[in-house]
């Protein structure tokens, strides 16, 4: 049966509805940043840019670096536009546009976030890069999907255990990178462990500015979460989600983060926009030397 026009929805020249995209306009290898003004500050560094377009917080440039072809997408911010995101990219691969069906051979996209995101470590310090070998779902997008296949319920009891994580909330879902893209893009710069992904950027990640939040210590037991010797190394809004959706659809993802504000110690870095160029420029010259 095709999907029918209200579920995936085209725009009248045949994009699909939010990212305005066609398959022929990305590559494989896709670069998902939040904010939209990033996507230039990495599309600078092309050889040449072959596309661009722009639809409310989704811009996507497409060209060659050092002769390798690769998309930068801004996704905007949290779990709800990945969920657009992820869905709508794999669509324009998986799915045919014409006949409205699902293809009979699937595509793995190679998909990398460089993000921003505040540390839970004091020995995590600000201006350092987190790559995230598990994400931490703490916001509850991906219950929508069925997930059995992809949770990894060991790590979970323990971190529901050891926070005492309330039933009011969703549970706790981790899930894993793309181990093969993880050994791409790490290094001796790259701190590694589990990313929680929170549902916004004041009371769900524990930041009082006149409202009272429920759990004013959970960055602090998050801080001491251990599981044989992983922690949760830092906290934004979009990589759990990312694993998530990318490993449900058969895509392998990586998260990079630049830690720009420490949660521990209270400190906000000097000059963010040099250590997300850092970041910019790390992964791109890693990317290259993907196959
Ligand atoms: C919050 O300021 C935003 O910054 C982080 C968070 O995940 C959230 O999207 O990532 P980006 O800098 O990639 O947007
Ligand atoms: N982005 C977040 O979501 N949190 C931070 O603390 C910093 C960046």
């Amino acid at each position: 049966m095709p999907i029918k026009e209200s579920e995936l929805i085209l725009n009248p020249d045949g994009s699909l509805y939010h990212l305005s995209l066609k398959p022929e306009h990305i590559a494989n290898t896709i670069i998902l940043v939040g904010d939209q003004d990033r996507v230039e500050k990495i599309s600078k560094h092309f050889d040449s840019i072959e596309f661009k377009i722009h639809k409310r917080e989704f811009r996507t440039h497409t060209g060659f670096y050092k002769g390798k072809r690769i998309s930068v997408l801004s996704t905007g911010i949290g779990p709800d536009n990945i969920d657009i995101v992820l869905n709508e990219l794999d669509a324009l691969v998986n799915i045919d546009l014409e006949t409205r069906k699902p293809k009979e051979t699937l595509q793995s996209l190679n998909i990398i976030r460089v993000g921003t995101s505040g540390s839970l470590q004091k020995d995590i310090p600000v201006d350092s890069f987190v790559l995230s070998e598990y994400g931490l779902d703490l916001n509850g997008m991906l219950h929508f999907y069925q997930i059995d296949a992809i949770k990894t319920p060991e790590i979970e009891q323990a971190f529901i255990q050891q926070t005492h994580w309330s039933k009011d909330k969703a549970s706790p879902i981790v899930v894993k990178n793309s181990l093969w893209l993880e050994k791409k893009l790490e290094s001796n710069k790259t701190f590694k462990g589990m990313t929680a992904t929170a549902a916004g950027f004041y009371g769900p990640q524990g930041r009082i500015l006149r409202l009272p939040i429920k759990n004013p210590d959970l960055n602090h037991k998050m801080n001491h979460f251990n599981y044989h010797g992983l922690r949760v190394t830092n906290i934004e809004m979009e990589t759990s989600a990312i694993y998530g959706l990318a490993k449900l659809l058969g895509h392998h993802a990586v998260s990079l983060n630049a830690i720009i504000a420490n949660r521990a110690t209270g400190n906000f870095s000097r000059n963010p926009s040099k250590t997300i160029e850092d970041l910019i420029t790390y992964t791109l010259n890693k990317i290259v030397e993907i196959d």
